[in-house]
């Protein structure tokens, strides 16, 4: 029998993927934290109650044992405000998801637990304690979980007539590429780790969708692993779309198989089209003398290139936008994601911009990669912001569309279309501006797993000793249980 109810909340972003502004759908569903957290919630002692402010208001007089809440750095404020609302009321709440993890201090003073990293391994002790009325502080898995048996995301609770792609199916956890922007080695590991491919095969027929976003950090990751999926999706005649980085998309077999099973989008994480730059965020997989020959490969097998672009490095200068956007043109990318730099909590880009005394604003509803919460090396935060708005506009502009659209290809026309059409609609919505400067904030972020590049240890370390002063104790790094 079910006795209790746990209250999962998404908070509400006012974000390019998530606004459901095209016929009240939005683009991306921001669930898979907390479908997740939701599966690894025993069902017959608990009934789930999924709430995504993005798309519908938050009861807040439903009458809950627990509330969860899943939050990214730039929606966190809102997830303390909704945070210090529940505790108002008596209803205990947890955080999780990358900001909390990375922040646990900063969250307990509006929540009474916070899980650190992956849920699975610590939800029993943290239900435990709940039951016993004694759910507090930090919980925190000195194991990574191997991705064996893991248990089926709760698709169930998704609204999916409010998403245009509402499935997102994880079949890894980890990278090993180390760009100092990003969060996910620090969240989930350098290495790969794995779900059996039958798992994820029985995900995706259990799923309730044909048409699936797989939301591994870099699904071409490696050479053979990849192709071993994409063999076992073929008979499943789905369509699905990818995130993966640029090197092991030149492979014509993983390409070949990747059309046979269904892929519609790459999107692919190009960030520069400068060597030096790419080398000095240590994306050292990414080659532009390669990335036109590259579009025109993966178009040749039917899948269409989505290109995601970083503004605001320190090799860039007022001339980068028209020159990528140029680019992107020329090499008929078919669609284009332009993001502000955004020194993420915990990540190098973060250490280094904070010793550099660079980062501006700490506000982080800003941190949006919209906003310029930093002073830029090579021009002003008003030049950063203008050059992403105008990237946006003239890559979208009816111009560009027009020529880019493939008549003749063998590309997803209407899909095609859909996601010009949105980007347009979804970047027009909030220019990009430069957030007012703010105090520094007062508790400092530890990384849930220390990183173990050579060149990262030096900034990471003078941090882990900043966080100890903090009385935070700096913990070993994490090993897959099993
Ligand atoms: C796929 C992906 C997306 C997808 C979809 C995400 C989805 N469906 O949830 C899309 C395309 C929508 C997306 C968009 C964006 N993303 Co994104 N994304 C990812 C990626 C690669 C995987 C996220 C994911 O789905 N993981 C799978 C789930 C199962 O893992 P999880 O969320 O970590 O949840 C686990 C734990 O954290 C925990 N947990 C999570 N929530 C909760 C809640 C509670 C109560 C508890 C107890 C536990 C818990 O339990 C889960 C299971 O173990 C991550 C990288 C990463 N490692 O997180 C970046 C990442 C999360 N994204 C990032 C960013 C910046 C963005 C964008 C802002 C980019 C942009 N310019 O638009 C937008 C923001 C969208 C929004 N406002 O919601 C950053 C966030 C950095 C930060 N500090 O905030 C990351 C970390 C990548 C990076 N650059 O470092 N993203």
């Amino acid at each position: 029998m079910r006795t209790h109810v746990i209250h999962l909340v998404n908070p509400k972003t006012d974000s390019l993927t998530t606004r459901p502004i095209y016929a009240k759908r939005a683009l991306y569903s921001p669930l898979a934290g907390l479908l997740a957290v939701a599966a690894a919630i025993p069902r017959d002692r608990y009934e789930i109650v999924l709430t995504d402010e993005n798309i519908e208001p938050i009861d807040f007089d439903l009458e809950a044992d627990l509330v969860g809440i899943s939050a990214m750095t730039s929606y966190v404020n809102r997830g303390y405000a909704i945070a210090d609302a529940f505790r108002a009321k008596g209803v205990p709440v947890v955080m999780g998801g990358v900001h909390p993890s990375f922040m646990p201090g900063e969250a307990l003073r509006h929540c009474d637990a916070v899980v650190i990293g992956e849920v699975e391994l610590v939800i029993d002790k943290l239900l435990d304690d709940l039951d016993h009325g004694v759910m507090r502080g930090a919980y925190k898995s000195e194991l990574l979980h191997p991705m064996v048996g893991l248990p089926m995301p709760r698709y169930d609770l998704v609204k999916k007539n409010r998403y245009f792609n509402s499935t997102f199916v994880q079949t890894s956890r980890g990278c090993h590429q180390g760009c100092t922007f990003c969060a996910e080695p620090l969240m989930n590991g350098l290495k790969f780790r794995y779900r059996p491919v039958g798992e994820v095969v029985r995900e995706i027929e259990n799923c309730g969708s044909r048409n699936i976003s797989i939301n591994d950090a870099d699904f071409f990751g490696t050479p053979e692993r990849p192709k071993e999926v994409m063999r076992a999706l073929k008979p499943l005649k789905i369509h699905w779309q990818a995130g993966v980085t640029s090197k092991l998309a030149q492979d014509d077999r993983m390409l070949e198989l990747a059309a046979e099973s269904g892929c519609t989008l790459l999107s692919i994480g190009f960030e520069s089209i400068s060597r030096a730059t790419l080398k000095s965020v240590h994306k050292h997989v990414n080659r532009p003398e390669q990335f036109a020959a590259l579009v025109q490969k993966v178009h040749s097998y039917g899948i269409m290139v989505f290109g995601l672009f970083m503004f605001g490095f320190d090799g860039d200068d007022a001339s980068v936008f028209e020159e990528t956007v140029d680019f992107n043109i020329g090499a008929g990318y078919d669609a284009c994601a332009y993001s502000t730099l955004t020194p993420y909590p915990g990540t190098l880009t973060w250490y280094e911009m904070k010793r550099a005394d660079r980062i501006v604003s700490f506000d982080w509803t800003r941190y949006d990669q919209g906003h310029v919460v930093y002073r830029p090396a090579q021009m002003s935060a008003d030049e950063l912001c203008r050059g992403g708005n105008d990237a946006y506009r003239r890559f979208y502009s009816s111009s560009s569309i027009l020529g880019r659209f493939p008549l003749r290809a063998r590309r997803h026309r209407a899909q095609w279309l859909l996601y010009n059409l949105l980007m347009r609609k979804g970047s027009r919505f909030g220019d990009n501006i430069v957030a007012p400067p703010t105090p520094d904030p007062e508790i400092v972020p530890m990384p849930p797993i220390l990183p173990v590049k050579e060149e990262w240890r030096a900034a990471v370390l003078d941090a882990a000793r900043e966080a100890i002063d903090q009385d935070l104790r700096l913990r070993p790094r994490q090993r897959v249980l099993g």
